[in-house]
C-alpha cells in the first residue's frame, strides 16, 4: 500500500472517530487544512521532476477526493444523527386525547345575588339597575345626607370630578355610588312619574343589586364590593312588613328554619326609625354567635318627597346587606381578598 492509501485510510478512520461535527472539522483540517498532510503533498509536487509531477499531481488529486468524499459521507451521517436525536427528544403523540375546553362559571358573589334576586321576585320585587358612575345628587342628597357628612368627604368616596366655577353656577359633581340606594331613588321616581295620573298608585317593590365604591382596602374591606338594596312602598307598609320580609328571606337564602333574627336599633340617614339585623345560626362552626347582616328601616319622609311620593300618604322600608358577606357566610369563606384575586383554584369550586 502506497503513502496516499494509508493517508485515506488514516483520514477516513479520524473521520468515523469525530462523534461531532466540530471535532470533524478539526480532523479535516488536519489532512485537508493549510498544514493539512495532504495539502503538504500538493505543496511537495513542485520539487518533483518534471515528468513525474503530471502522474504524482493525478495520484494526490483521486486521494483528495476520496478524502473529500469520506468527510461528506461523516457530515451526514452526524448530520442524521442529531436529527434524529431530536425527533425522539421532541416526539408528539399525536393520538393523546386533546385536554378539552375548560366551561367558565359564574362567580360564588353571582351567584349569591342570583339567588337573592330569584327569592324576592318570588314575593313580587322587581329587580333594577342603575349607573355606577352617580350624580352627588341621587347618592347623597336625595338621600337625606346631610352637607358635612363624612361619607361625603374625599376620603370616603370616589369622586371622579371635582366642583368647577361654570358662569358663577356650581357643576354637578359626579362619582362612584358608595351604595346602590340611588336605584331606587331612580325606581322612585320612574314609578312616580308613570303612575302620577293615578288617584292611588300600585305598590314599589324593588331590589337593586350591583358593585358598589368606597375608599377603604384591607383584609376585610374592599375598594369595589357588592350590595343588595330593597325597598317596598304602599299605602300601609309598616316595621312588621319588614320584620317579616327579611327574616322570611334570611330563612330561604340559608336554607335554615332554625336561624334566629333580631333587629337592633340603629342610625341611617336614610331611614327613621332604623336598625341593623343580626342572624345566628343554630347549629354549625357558627352556632350561637350573633353576625351583623344588614340594615335596615322605615324610608325617611324626606326621601319619599325625593322621591316623588307623598310622606302623608305612602310609607315604605328598606333594607340594605353585602352579598359579599352572605356568600362566605353561606359557604364558609374567610378572606374576602379571594373573591377579587381571580384565582381558578378558588373559583372553580363554585360551579
Ligand atoms: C341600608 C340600610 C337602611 C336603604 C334606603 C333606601 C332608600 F333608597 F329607599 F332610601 N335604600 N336602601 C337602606 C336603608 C340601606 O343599607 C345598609
Amino acid at each position: 500500500m502506497d503513502n496516499l492509501d494509508q493517508l485515506v485510510i488514516s483520514a477516513t478512520a479520524d473521520f468515523a472517530a469525530a462523534t461531532e461535527p466540530a471535532r470533524l472539522e478539526d480532523a479535516k483540517a488536519r489532512y485537508l487544512g493549510k498544514d493539512g498532510s495532504l495539502t503538504a503533498l500538493l505543496k511537495g509536487l513542485g520539487k518533483l521532476p518534471a515528468e513525474e509531477r503530471k502522474s504524482a499531481g493525478a495520484a494526490i488529486n483521486v486521494a483528495k477526493e476520496r478524502i473529500e468524499s469520506a468527510l461528506t459521507a461523516r457530515r451526514d451521517a452526524l448530520k442524521n444523527t442529531q436529527l434524529e436525536a431530536q425527533l425522539a427528544a421532541e416526539a408528539l403523540d399525536v393520538t393523546l386525547p386533546g385536554r378539552g375546553i375548560s366551561r367558565g362559571g359564574l362567580h360564588p358573589v353571582i351567584k349569591s345575588l342570583d339567588r337573592v334576586e330569584q327569592l324576592f321576585r318570588s314575593i313580587g320585587f322587581e329587580v333594577a339597575d342603575g349607573p355606577e358612575i352617580e350624580t352627588d345628587w341621587h347618592n347623597f342628597t336625595a338621600l337625606n345626607t346631610p352637607e358635612n357628612h363624612p361619607a361625603r368627604s374625599m376620603h370616603d368616596t370616589f369622586y371622579l370630578q371635582g366642583p368647577s366655577e361654570h358662569g358663577g353656577k356650581v357643576e354637578e359633581d359626579v362619582l362612584l355610588r358608595t351604595h346602590t340606594s340611588p336605584v331606587q331613588v331612580r325606581a322612585m321616581l320612574d314609578h312616580v312619574e308613570r303612575h302620577k295620573h293615578l288617584e292611588t298608585m300600585p305598590e314599589l317593590r324593588v331590589i337593586c343589586p350591583g358593585r358598589v365604591y368606597r375608599v377603604d382596602s384591607d383584609a376585610t374591606h374592599s375598594p369595589m364590593f357588592h350590595q343588595v338594596e330593597g325597598l317596598w312602598i304602599g299605602e300601609n307598609v309598616s316595621f312588621a312588613d319588614l320584620k317579616g320580609v327579611v327574616a322570611d328571606f334570611l330563612r330561604r337564602f340559608f336554607e335554615s328554619d332554625d336561624l334566629k333574627v333580631r333587629f337592633r336599633p340603629s342610625f341611617f340617614p336614610f331611614t327613621e326609625p332604623s336598625a341593623e339585623i343580626d342572624v345566628a345560626f343554630m347549629s354549625g362552626s357558627l352556632e350561637g354567635r350573633w353576625l351583623e347582616i344588614a340594615g335596615c328601616g322605615m324610608v325617611h319622609p324626606n326621601v319619599l318627597r325625593f322621591g316623588g311620593f307623598d310622606p302623608e300618604k305612602y310609607t315604605g322600608f328598606a333594607f340594605g346587606m353585602g352579598p359579599d358577606r352572605l356568600t362566605m357566610l353561606r359557604y364558609g369563606i374567610n378572606d374576602l381578598r379571594l373573591f377579587f384575586e381571580g384565582d381558578l383554584r378558588f373559583l372553580s369550586q363554585f360551579n
